[in-house]
């Protein structure tokens, strides 16, 4: 792509926003960054670059260029982006813009649930082979930002959400990891299938030279990619499990008692990674050093502290039921749930026998906690509170010896948080002050 004297806008003043603008900036264009909020600022950034706080549709339509360049917590179909849309050249994603510029391996990861931890796991094994690669994408850094790198790595594992493979078009990744799908952000699509669609879009462009990474079971219908799968249940899939050891093709390669991951949804993190690497040619040896000591990322299921024979264990992390129902699935002692937060359209019907299996007693709280509370208590004794700080004290309470206290609160935190990192750091510090 040339964008030597094009005009580029880009909308969005974020993370995506101020790294494509950079971006676009290096190669030559003239750049205009436009983002709603009338106090979104521009401190830090390329002087070059001009920025426009406070701005509206109508200045949309009053904009011309040759390529628009949207983040991804833009809604790509509101009044906003159609407006600059109308006099656009093109209309591209963060990701897109990024994708055009990178000639190194792309291992792209999406999925409901599990993404940055296999991201962080692709990450690792790839490090440990001797190519250098950075995580990156929905993980936190934008894609634009590693091409503006000192040194560019050899490969990226790149965590997609379906914002950002809204607005791919050349993107093509040498091994896509597709590791599962519920319903999530129905707040942004108005049916499921917009959602699968727009993650389906990480298999774009891919040849039978390039490899799909599939849980079993997972129906994309048929699929250019030479494709493997995996699953933690039964041993049907190329990759499955027995006891602690990942096997593939009836053989163990991956003993997980080596790593410090618990749980059926991380064995199947550690299964995808592993066979993304080594579709690109890791040995499982390799793999199985790199994994040594292995520890998920915080805010999932991550144990913050044992007081009077009780675990702590912050899942922040969990925005959605299916990352909510994995967390339940994975617990061996009794649990006293806090969940809760923003409301965002999901089917919370279909946690009650999970609920009822797995949980003494709920703590809800939030927007969503008459909703969750009146629900929830059908199988389970549940108690309504205002935020976390109320349910802390009282999980205390109710928790007795060899319980788990698990925040894992099914639905993202924006009511009442920046953020699930803002909201797990706050558990932290709610537990760690309990006497
Ligand atoms: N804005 C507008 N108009 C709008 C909406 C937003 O101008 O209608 C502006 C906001 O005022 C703000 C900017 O857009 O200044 C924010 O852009 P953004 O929401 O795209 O956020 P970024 O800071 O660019 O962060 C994004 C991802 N955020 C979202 O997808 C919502 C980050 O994922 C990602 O890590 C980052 O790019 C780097 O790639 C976060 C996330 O919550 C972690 N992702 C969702 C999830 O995981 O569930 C999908």
């Amino acid at each position: 792509m040339i964008l030597t004297g094009k005009k580029v806008v880009v909308l969005g003043a974020g993370r995506s926003g101020r790294a494509a603008a950079t971006l676009a900036l290096s190669k030559g264009a003239e750049v205009r960054v436009f983002d709603t909020n009338p106090s979104a600022h521009f401190d830090g950034w390329p002087e070059a670059a001009i920025g426009i706080a406070g701005a509206t549709d109508a200045q949309g339509l009053e904009t011309s260029c040759d390529v628009l360049v949207i983040s991804p917590g833009i809604e790509t179909r509101g009044s906003f982006v159609e407006s600059f849309a109308k006099n656009a050249g093109e209309l591209i994603g963060e990701t897109e813009l990024a994708a055009r510029f990178y000639d190194g391996k792309v291992v792209g990861i999406t999925g409901t649930n599990g993404k940055t931890t296999t991201t962080e796991l692709v990450q690792r094994i790839l490090e440990h082979s001797g190519m250098s690669c950075v995580s990156c994408g929905n993980y936190g850094v934008p894609f634009s930002e590693v091409l503006l790198m000192n040194e560019v790595p050899d490969s990226v594992a790149l965590e997609l959400s379906s914002f950002q493979l809204e607005t791919v078009k050349d993107f093509h990744a040498d091994v896509a990891i597709w590791l599962n799908f519920s319903a999530d952000h129905m707040d942004r699509y108005t049916a499921i299938g917009d959602y699968f669609e727009a993650k389906k879009n990480i298999f774009i462009n891919q040849s039978s030279n390039d490899t799909a990474v599939i849980r079993l079971g997972e129906d994309l219908g048929p699929l250019s990619a030479t494709s493997f799968n995996f699953s933690s249940e039964g041993e049907a899939s190329d990759f499955y499990l027995v006891e602690n050891q990942i096997y593939f093709s009836g053989q163990p390669v991956i003993d997980l008692s080596v790593t410090r991951m618990r749980g059926l949804h991380n064995a199947e993190n550690v299964m995808s990674a592993v066979a993304a690497c080594y579709a690109l040619g890791v040995s499982y040896e390799v793999a199985a050093e790199a994994l040594r000591g292995f520890a998920p990322p915080m805010h999932r299921c991550e144990l913050i502290r044992t007081l009077d024979g009780v675990e702590y264990l912050n899942d922040s992390k969990a925005t959605n039921l299916h990352a909510l129902d994995s967390a339940l699935r994975s617990q061996s002692r009794p649990v006293v749930l806090l969940a809760g937060g923003k409301e965002k359209g999901l089917e919370y019907e279909e946690l009650l026998a999970r609920l009822e299996e797995k949980v003494h007693s709920a703590i809800v709280f939030g927007e969503i906690a008459q909703t969750l509370g009146s629900l929830f208590s059908k199988v389970v004794s549940t108690e309504v509170v205002a935020g976390l700080d109320e349910a802390v004290t009282l999980a205390q309470k109710r928790a007795h010896v060899g319980d788990v206290v698990l925040l894992s609160p099914g639905t993202s935190s924006f009511d009442q948080f920046a953020g699930y990192e803002a909201r797990g750091e706050h558990f932290r510090k709610l537990v760690n002050k309990l006497k």
